[in-house]
């Protein structure tokens, strides 16, 4: 029967990294596939991950199954992360958290979990989204849609026209955002545009759905919730996506959580039981080692502060590139405006150039990026600065 399967292409994003490793040329610059990356090109182990990781090895005494929702402890001091510890939603007992493969595997179970509760439900994403976000959501039968979000010409939220899109959505529907940092245009919502589709949300009835992959990178690990929390207090329904990833460094390891608002504990009880159907029908119990890491660091005060130093040691190295590629992009004679890259936020904007000059970049200059012309800023460096901003400069002209 396989043999009627037809060959699908890679990810575009993953398959930069193949890319970039064949490539021999000594300058050779990788702006594709998300993940921090210190001024070496590396993606060490946290500190605070490898202490964590030293600990948990010589305390664990079984491997036995974790369960379904992943280990308690775990979830609610994700929960208290995310939502903060004394959030009316959380000391009312409506939250429900449970540990995910990823974020990855948060976004799926909650698309299987919105398809068990309302089977027509549109999924309303920004314009663009997070490639991923279209799998993860829409294979699960949901119907998708995009509302406008990011305007290529100004290089920031047109909240306008995401505003009179959003007002058609009602009840039933989900309306998917970036907690922060968003993935791909690094554009994000103040804090009056959350304000303004928090009462929009109220008001029409549509569940608002935050994914939030990034929380550390933008502005604080506080000051990046701003959303969630305020839509957690105001909002009658909330799912909050999130991943471990990024902020704690633990890609392979497979941790994220989901995190259901209901309206009320009894709700959310019920919901809880739901939820847990679908785990098993997917994976039955989510990985163990990952979830545990930041379970041991967030319950150790000595852990917790080495890892907010080494978060706002990447956070402020991303800020500092930003700024420091605006200035070389200038020095090198751009002659038009990047100054965006220094506002936007987390690790991700568009350059803005064409997909010819993005290919011009790749095959010419040996610097990967996405055919949208995102890139990492984390794979900028001291050392290549320069080299990027005079071939950026370069293909402008030609
Ligand atoms: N959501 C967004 C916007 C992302 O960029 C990512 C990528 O890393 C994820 C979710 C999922 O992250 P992971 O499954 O690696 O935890
Ligand atoms: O957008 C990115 O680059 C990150 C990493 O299938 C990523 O979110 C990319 C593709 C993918 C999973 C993660």
């Amino acid at each position: 029967m396989f043999e009627i399967l037809k060959a699908l292409p890679a990810d575009p994003i993953l398959g930069l990294s193949a890319a970039f490793k064949a490539d021999t040329n000594a300058k050779k610059i990788d702006l594709g596939v998300g993940v921090y990356k210190d001024e070496q090109g590396n993606t060490p182990v946290l500190k605070a991950v490898k202490q964590a990781e030293l600990a948990y090895f010589n305390s664990e005494s079984s491997k036995v199954y974790i369960g379904p929702p992943g280990a308690a402890g775990a979830n609610t001091l994700l929960q208290n992360l995310i939502f903060g510890a004394s959030h009316p939603a959380v000391t009312s007992t409506r939250v429900r958290t449970i540990q995910t493969p990823g974020g990855c595997g948060s976004l799926r179970v909650a698309a299987e979990f919105i398809k068990k509760a309302n089977p027509p439900a549109t999924i309303w994403v920004s314009d663009p989204t997070w490639a991923n976000h279209i799998p993860l959501l829409g294979n699960a039968g949901l119907t998708i849609k995009t509302y406008p979000y990011y305007d290529a010409t100004t290089r920031a939220v047109n909240f306008n026209a995401m505003m009179e899109t959003l007002g058609t959505v009602g009840k039933g529907d989900l309306v998917l955002l970036h907690g922060c940092c968003h993935n791909p245009c690094g554009a994000d919502l103040n804090r009056e545009q959350w304000q303004a589709i928090t009462e929009l949300a109220l008001k029409n009835g549509f569940t608002p759905f935050i994914d939030m992959a990034y929380q550390g990178f933008g502005e604080g690990l506080d000051e990046d919730a701003y959303g969630v929390r305020l839509m957690a207090e105001k909002v009658p329904e909330l799912i909050v996506s999130s991943s471990c990833s990024k902020n704690f460094g633990l890609y392979r390891e497979r941790a994220g959580g989901l995190s259901i608002v209901y309206q009320s504990a009894a709700d959310a009880d019920k919901g809880q039981s739901n939820l847990l159907s679908v785990v098993r029908g997917i994976y039955s119990m989510p990985p163990n080692h990952g979830s545990a890491i930041v379970e041991t660091i967030l319950a150790s005060t000595e852990l917790t502060n080495m890892w907010h130093d080494e978060l706002a040691e990447m956070r402020n190295r991303i800020k500092a590139l930003r700024a420091l590629l605006n200035q070389k992009l200038i020095e090198k004679g751009a002659q038009q405006d990047f100054g965006f890259i220094e506002h936007q936020s987390g690790m991700f904007s568009f350059l803005g150039i064409n997909k010819d000059q993005v290919q011009q970049l790749v095959q010419n200059y040996s610097i990967y990026l996405v055919d949208s012309s995102r890139i990492n800023i984390a794979g900028i460096s001291q050392a290549n600065v320069d080299y990027l901003a005079e071939s950026i400069v370069a293909v402008l002209k030609k």
